[in-house]
């Protein structure tokens, strides 16, 4: 049987139009189509609707004033006078309150909303738009149904979750990234009565938000394989070999830093190790970004469509239950046969 897939149509909703990279307005590259792609390369697989969970898991995983602040936001901009006066029908902001600003005082509530998006917003990259929150939270609905399945006796169960998940933190968004998908799996699975879970993340990213949100667990392994951050790529800040966790989760988080042009025999020999890691855990979730391949114009490994069955084949093998959470991957016209490879080689 192979793998079910979990998906939403509202996961469309989320129209990003822009990234503001530098300073300058880009086009988008977390586009709706990326669904419609990966959905008829599965067409072999049953197709499950995601139902709807209530925000109580999320509201663990996230400040529940994050949430609030993300369902309400984008109605509260259109109030303000930003079309009118820039043209600015997205959320973006300006001013964030990073230790640079606050110097260790409490900063106080920001009363524009064009203060106030840098508090939960880290970038400028990700902007909120009409059906941004909708399709954020059917992603985390995908999520959830996947862990029912799983928790209800199939082996593995994949949510086509848009936007992913990866870089969003307890506290804010960023990196086209608004809900952990993946943490809210991990902590369900958790609830399903699995000790202990690791996350294998797969994008070519490092995840920063899921590493920060169970940086101090041991319950929850995180572990990463991905571009360097020292060689100059996204999130930049994290993603060191270095970062292995703290207090009760000192040792949980592994990460596998590559270098610019990895192709498959060193990517899947981290993939290799990550397996040996998250082999002593009760479940899985994989963070599955199919960004690391050769033709995808958002990062510089050379993985193949083999080397993604491969990681299957190697992740698979380990036969604990399983949760694949779709993260990143930009190339319209490969994504598609990446995921349907991946979950090929994992059944
Ligand atoms: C989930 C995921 O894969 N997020 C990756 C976000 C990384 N984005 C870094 C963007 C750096 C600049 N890209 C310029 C593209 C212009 N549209
Ligand atoms: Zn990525």
């Amino acid at each position: 049987m192979p793998i079910p897939v979990v998906w939403s149509p509202e996961t469309r909703r989320h129209e990003p139009m822009r990234e503001v990279w530098v300073g300058v307005p880009t086009n988008g590259t977390e586009l709706p189509e990326r669904v419609d792609r990966i959905l008829d390369a599965l067409s072999d697989h049953e197709r499950v609707a995601a139902t709807p969970h209530d925000d109580e898991v999320l509201r663990r995983i996230h400040a529940p004033a994050f949430v609030d602040h993300l369902r309400t936001v984008h109605a509260e901009w259109l109030t303000g006078p930003y079309v009118e006066l820039v043209g600015q029908d997205r959320v973006v902001p300006y001013v964030f309150p990073t230790a640079a600003m606050t110097q260790g005082m409490p900063p106080t509530r920001a009363a524009a909303t064009h203060g106030r998006a840098g508090q939960f917003g880290y970038d400028t990259m990700t902007l909120v738009g009409p059906g941004t929150w909708e399709a954020a939270r059917a992603a985390v609905d995908c999520a959830l149904t996947a862990v029912d399945l799983v928790s209800a006796g199939a082996p593995a169960a994949y949510a086509l979750c848009r936007p992913p998940g990866h870089h969003a933190t307890r506290d804010g968004y960023g990196g086209s990234c608004y809900l952990n998908n993946a943490a809210v799996a991990a902590e369900a699975l958790r609830d399903a009565g699995h000790d202990t879970v690791a996350v294998v993340d797969l994008d070519a990213h490092h995840g920063n938000g899921t590493q920060a949100i169970f940086w101090e667990r041991g319950d929850v392994r995180y572990g990463s394989l991905h571009v360097d951050p020292g060689a100059g790529w996204f999130p930049h800040y994290f993603g060191h070999a270095y970062e292995t966790g703290s207090g009760a989760g000192a040792g949980a988080t592994r990460n596998l830093p590559l270098a610019e042009g990895t192709g498959d025999a060193e990517w899947l020999e981290a993939v290799q190790q990550l397996t040996e890691y998250a082999g002593r855990a009760d479940a899985l979730v994989v963070s599955l970004g199919v960004d690391a391949a050769a033709d995808d114009p958002e990062s510089p490994l050379q993985v193949t469509a083999e080397g993604y069955a491969a990681a299957g084949r190697l992740v698979g093998s380990l036969g604990l239950p399983a949760v694949l959470v779709q993260e990143g991957g930009y190339h319209l016209d490969t994504i598609g046969g990446l995921v349907s490879a991946y979950l090929d080689g994992h059944d």
